[in-house]
């Protein structure tokens, strides 16, 4: 390997061997860089990659919040301003306890390329709070929020750095959130959030990443001279992601037939298709429970306590779940059931291992995360465009132009791949395409 990436993946693992997803993802990307890293020695002069690995600012806050019993209660809050160079950092919030630094840093990370590779001017953040979203009520969650906006407000702007949603925050925590930020600033700037549910959000955004991923995937079975119709898809998950996989799906002809949630996974072999079904899943997720055995006892399909959905015969296999859900045991079984699509769709769904391994499965497609769920920041960038001239798009309007960024999204993957010699790569291609723009945009600004 290049003697300079080497270095510099060596010191990360040094430096942060207590941040396993952190090192995880930065081994990931730079596994791909080497021919690039070769092509432009003038990176390792200004230490290009070595900037890259250090997020710009990161901070920790304390959100102090009071339970409906009158208890209070402590968590921490988090915000990793990652790499601004190519706009203002852009990037969800996520609410889980087991968020630390080494969740938020691999988050943040990815985020700088997935959010490079929309074409659209945003750079690289994320945030959250080890807080516990499950079983609090309403009250528990607003109080939460304007807490935790109180002690963000100072560092954020529609210019500076603009929060969304990610696990444990929908469009109910924006609206508080937004609400607290409003009222601290005395000013409606609409655009320092998005994902609002209210007047001001990007209708298609609560669509747009499940919807992406299948415009993404429709590229991919093009390539291949297959279509969409007729297809089954393994899901996992089954929240705001998944949802949208099942109702662009069912559009299009095609069926997800399992989704999964902490307590096992359930086979819906007539697929999630009816608005019924797909309703549902907003129900499940709403209730707070958290447990997708609810699915099975409605529809009265099967459900495998304690188990992933990995080792269902299906044509096509979407990760939609969270970070880590595919280790090598899965992707064992995923080789051997002779699946032929693997689309990764949420953040680093798949070990490295387990990764590399089905990449070089003969005739296995592998799409990676960071292009494939992009649909959903992007989204996220046309409403900062909406919020920014005051206007609001049509339906149509906002998903035509998400159709056509994943389209390019696509195409610049495959382009960056061959044009390194690399061939048909998804994988390597999203990292070089990506990882190009950023870099391009830090050379032009001096060394900082
Ligand atoms: O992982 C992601 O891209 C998100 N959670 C969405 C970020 C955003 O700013 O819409």
């Amino acid at each position: 390997m290049n003697a300079y990436l080497a270095s510099v993946i060596e010191d990360v693992k040094s430096k942060h061997a207590n941040e396993p997803e952190f090192v995880q993802t930065v081994e990931e990307v730079f596994s791909s860089l080497e021919p690039v890293i070769e092509k432009h020695p003038e990176y390792e002069k200004v230490d290009l990659l070595g900037r890259m690995v250090e997020p710009e600012r990161m901070f920790t806050f304390r959100v102090v919040w009071m339970a409906d019993d009158g208890t209070w209660h402590t968590n921490i809050g988090y915000r990793c301003q990652f790499n601004g160079a190519i706009g203002p950092y852009k990037g969800g919030l996520r609410f889980q306890p087991n968020v630390y630094p080494g969740i938020i840093k691999f988050l943040g990370f990815e985020q700088i390329f997935k959010n490079s590779l929309t074409g659209l001017p945003i750079g690289g953040g994320k945030g959250g709070a080890d807080f516990d979203p499950t079983g609090k009520s309403d009250a528990e969650i607003m109080r939460f929020c304007q807490s935790f906006m109180q002690a963000l407000y100072r560092y954020i702007g529609p210019d500076v750095d603009v929060p969304a949603g990610d696990m444990g925050v929908g469009a109910r925590e924006i609206g508080y959130l937004y609400g607290e930020y409003r009222r601290l600033k005395g000013a409606f700037e609409n655009g320092v959030l998005t994902g609002k549910g209210f007047s001001c959000g990007s209708l298609i955004r609560p669509e747009a990443t499940g919807f992406g991923a299948v415009y993404y995937l429709q590229n991919v079975l093009e390539h291949e001279g297959e279509k969409i119709e007729g297809k089954t898809i393994a899901c996992a998950g089954f929240g705001n992601v998944t949802w949208g996989i099942c109702r662009k799906a069912a559009e299009l002809g095609a069926k997800v037939v399992t989704l999964s949630g902490p307590d096992g996974y359930i086979y819906d072999p007539d697929g999630v298709v009816t608005d019924e079904k797909i309703n549902y899943i907003v129900e499940m997720r709403a209730s707070g429970r958290n447990k997708v055995k609810d699915y099975a006892d409605k529809f009265g399909v099967e459900f495998h306590p304690g188990e992933k959905p990995w080792g269902v015969k299906v044509d096509i296999c979407m990760p939609s779940a969270m970070q880590n859900d595919v280790h090598m045991e899965q992707a064992q079984q995923i080789a051997a059931n002779g699946v032929k699509y693997y689309i990764e769709v949420a953040n680093m769904p798949t070990t490295n291992d387990a990764l590399k391994f089905l990449m070089e499965q003969p005739g296995m497609i592998v799409a990676p995360s960071k292009a494939v769920n992009a649909g959903g920041v992007a989204t996220s960038a046309l409403e900062m465009a909406q919020n920014s001239e005051r206007l609001v798009w049509t339906e149509e309007e906002v998903d035509k132009q998400l159709h056509q960024i994943m389209n390019t999204i696509y195409q610049m993957s495959v382009d960056a791949a061959e044009q390194y010699g690399l061939g048909y790569n998804l994988v390597a291609g999203a990292n070089i395409a990506g990882f190009q723009r950023v870099a391009d945009a830090m050379m032009a600004q001096g060394v900082f």
